[in-house]
């Protein structure tokens, strides 16, 4: 006979498992309440995932369902990344003139002599229209500044808490970025991030801390001698609020994009937890392949996202567990 699709409400018997619960995902990953507008050819601004303190010039290469896929004009697709339509990564062109931000144009363009106008013109693209984005909350209740310093976690080196400072400042998002290091290491953050802390917080929880890079007495770093030759000022230590731990148990059941393949979603399991971080396991694939990731990744959907928003998912590649474990 003909074979059944695949469904979740079999799946979830067949294993008798359960999804995770709705209300554990943030709003950038529970269903989305507007349709993606993005059409392939729109030109706009957004961050360079591998330099996240540079705004560059995008159009958006591919739609599926609520996703985009989003090339960097003027660089190899190799560059080419994926995000939801609510990113809070994109905003629409002409945004940095606006913001006061710099803009890098595609290459083969100097700064001083990129126009918006002329390039859309130029590449007879549209840019995406400015309701298409997200709606940016207006209110920055935040008490961090540019320029003020505090105690982060390294990122790529989570064993590392470092000298940082506050880059940049957009909505209630600002960017981390580590004192006299290349912006590779930057990222962005709200103030219930569990990566940061207020200057002083390695001292007291005994600690060590990473001096900026070429400091000249690392083993001996006072952050008192250094905040008057930088002449910045610390981060208040109310502006830090740690958000509470997420609700995710272990064995609950929902939609991740595969890192490998980021065009696709697969069905997942959480394989454990921490505070703020999950461990991805897809299922039917071999355990080597299971990540761990922040709980708030926009890139972890509650079952039926993919079904809601017009997105293939990738069911386990073997509906029988026992097989599926057994194949790898
Ligand atoms: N082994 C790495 C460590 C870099 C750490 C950078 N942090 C502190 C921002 C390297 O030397 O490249």
């Amino acid at each position: 006979g003909k074979k059944k699709p695949w469904s979740w409400d079999q799946y979830l018997e067949d294993e008798r498992s359960q999804a995770a619960p709705l209300q554990l995902f943030t709003e950038f990953q529970a269903f989305p309440d507007s349709r993606n507008g993005f059409k392939a050819g729109m030109r706009l601004e957004g961050i360079d995932p591998l330099h996240p303190s540079m705004f560059c010039v995008l159009s958006v290469a591919e739609v599926i369902g609520f996703r985009l896929r989003l090339h960097i004009d003027g660089y190899s697709e190799c560059y080419d990344f994926w995000v939801n339509a609510d990113s809070p990564d994109i905003k629409p062109a002409g945004w940095c003139e606006s913001t006061g931000h710099k803009l890098h144009p595609p290459k083969g363009y100097k700064p001083d002599e990129f126009n918006w106008e002329k390039y859309l013109e130029a590449c007879n693209a549209q840019a995406a229209p400015k309701n298409l984005f997200r709606s940016q909350s207006s209110s920055s209740g935040s008490v961090f500044a540019v320029g003020m310093k505090l105690e982060a976690v390294d990122r790529k080196n989570p064993c590392l808490v470092c000298v940082a400072s506050v880059a940049d400042i957009v909505d209630e998002r600002f960017l981390v970025h580590f004192d006299n290091w290349d912006d590779t290491y930057d990222y962005w953050c709200d103030a219930s991030s569990p990566y940061i802390h207020p200057v002083g917080w390695c001292q007291d929880n005994g600690r060590p801390l990473t001096a900026p890079q070429g400091h000249l007495n690392p083993e001996h770093f006072v952050w008192e001698d250094y905040m008057e030759d930088t002449g910045a000022s610390a981060a208040p230590t109310q502006a830090f609020s740690v958000r509470s731990p997420h609700g995710f148990q272990t064995h609950m059941k929902l939609e991740a994009v595969d890192r490998r393949n980021p065009m696709l979603i697969r069905v997942a399991t959480v394989a454990d937890t921490e505070d703020h971080r999950v461990k991805v396991h897809f299922d039917g694939w071999h355990e080597k392949f299971d990540f761990w990731v922040d709980s708030d990744l926009p890139d972890l959907h509650p079952m039926g996202w993919c079904s809601r928003t017009g997105h293939s998912l990738e069911p386990p590649p073997l509906t029988s567990a026992g097989l599926s474990d057994s194949v790898t």
